[in-house]
């Protein structure tokens, strides 16, 4: 999934590179620069000697030492004074900066810790919209995959009518899944004697006989050359009627570009259900589609599963904005469409 909202401790992230929020000084100091140096070890701290410093908005770049990445891209962030001082478009400078250098660098795998958002003051929910739209814009160009790491769920805001509604939708829907409409489990009937005995001997298996080949069902053979169309097939038919490219469906879906390939060469190919589920809110498809389109990767979309409900809750008000579902989701610790 090119563009990912994950919670990790950032010195763990197993990447090609890893991005500092660090001071101009760029020779360590608290928050995650801190947690940084002290887990690359004190060769960190001479390599960032060397670079003699770096300006608000810009990048350098240094080995990872001992830390599991390559790299690490050390980039300084505006300190927030109001927000009237340029500091959204220092911000998605060092967004941009970072990607570049990683770029450069031929790096495919890339982490943002939420960049001038602790010591620097920055209002969370607003670095995080930075982050999202400036790491969208570079992706739209690359192809790279880049993981924005959050310490705590709170920092991820959605709107709090949006978030509202859709835990209200969950509560109706979820609980009535989960509700025992015609009190089933209260009242068991006693079972009658030898009851069970007869459901057992009509689920027995046929005599042997009766499974012999397709002279025995004559039928099974046509039917199976009759098969319907395919997840790919319906895929791309849905592509060719909406008239959008391939690349913009699979971008809008937040699918990396090799996955897309994957699909499409291959007709009888079994997406995941979250690559499924994105790529028909990419397509922008009504709620019956979708479960069309779903069922033709063997899946279904089931009010006893929480994500389920929020995609259709989604579908259902035309939202269409998979970071937007993805935040939401996430902010309820379920998976994230896309991969
Ligand atoms: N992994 C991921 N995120 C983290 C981690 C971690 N290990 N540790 C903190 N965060 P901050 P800034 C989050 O203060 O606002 C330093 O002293 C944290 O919750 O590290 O850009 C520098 O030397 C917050 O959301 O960076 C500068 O002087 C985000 O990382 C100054 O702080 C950034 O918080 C830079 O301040």
């Amino acid at each position: 999934m090119p563009l990912q909202l994950i919670r990790n401790d950032i010195t763990k992230m197993r990447v090609d590179a890893i991005v500092n929020a660090a001071n101009p000084s760029l020779l360590g100091g608290g928050g995650v620069d801190g947690a940084i140096h002290r887990a690359a070890g004190p060769q960190l701290l001479a390599a960032c000697r060397r670079l003699g410093g770096c300006q608000v908005g810009q990048a350098r770049l240094t080995r990872g030492y001992d830390l599991p990445c390559k790299y690490v891209i050390h980039t300084v962030g505006p300190i927030w004074q109001g927000g009237a001082h340029g500091e959204r478009a220092q911000l998605a400078s060092c967004y941009r900066s970072a990607l570049a250098l990683a770029a450069s660098h031929r790096c495919k795998t890339v982490a943002f810790p939420l960049i001038s958002s602790g010591v620097y003051g920055y209002p969370k929910a607003q670095a995080l919209q930075v982050a999202l739209e400036t790491i969208a814009e570079f992706l739209s160009g690359h192809d790279m995959t880049v993981y924005i790491v959050v310490f705590d769920r709170d920092a991820v805001q959605v709107s709090s009518k949006l978030f509202q509604n859709i835990t209200a939708y969950i509560d109706d829907v979820y609980a009535d899944a989960h509700a025992d409409p015609a009190g089933r489990f209260r009242q068991l009937p006693a079972a009658p004697v030898g009851g069970f005995a007869e459901e057992a001997a009509s689920f027995a298996p046929p005599p042997r006989t009766a499974m012999r080949p397709s002279v025995a069902h004559p039928g099974l053979d046509a039917m199976l050359a009759q098969l319907d169309e395919s997840f790919t097939q319906m895929l791309l038919r849905l592509i060719d009627e909406k008239h959008i490219s391939d690349a913009d469906c699979y971008k809008k879906a937040n699918i990396d570009r090799r996955l897309f390939h994957k699909i499409r060469s291959n007709p009888h190919y079994k997406p995941s259900k979250q690559t499924a589920l994105a790529l028909a809110v990419a397509l922008e498809l009504s709620l019956e589609q979708t479960r069309e389109l779903l069922m033709k990767a063997g899946f279904a979309l089931s009010h006893s599963d929480k994500g389920d409900i929020v995609v259709e809750y989604c579908i259902r008000q035309r939202i269409y904005n998979i970071i937007e579902i993805n935040q939401v989701l996430f902010k309820l610790d379920l998976q994230p469409l896309g991969y």
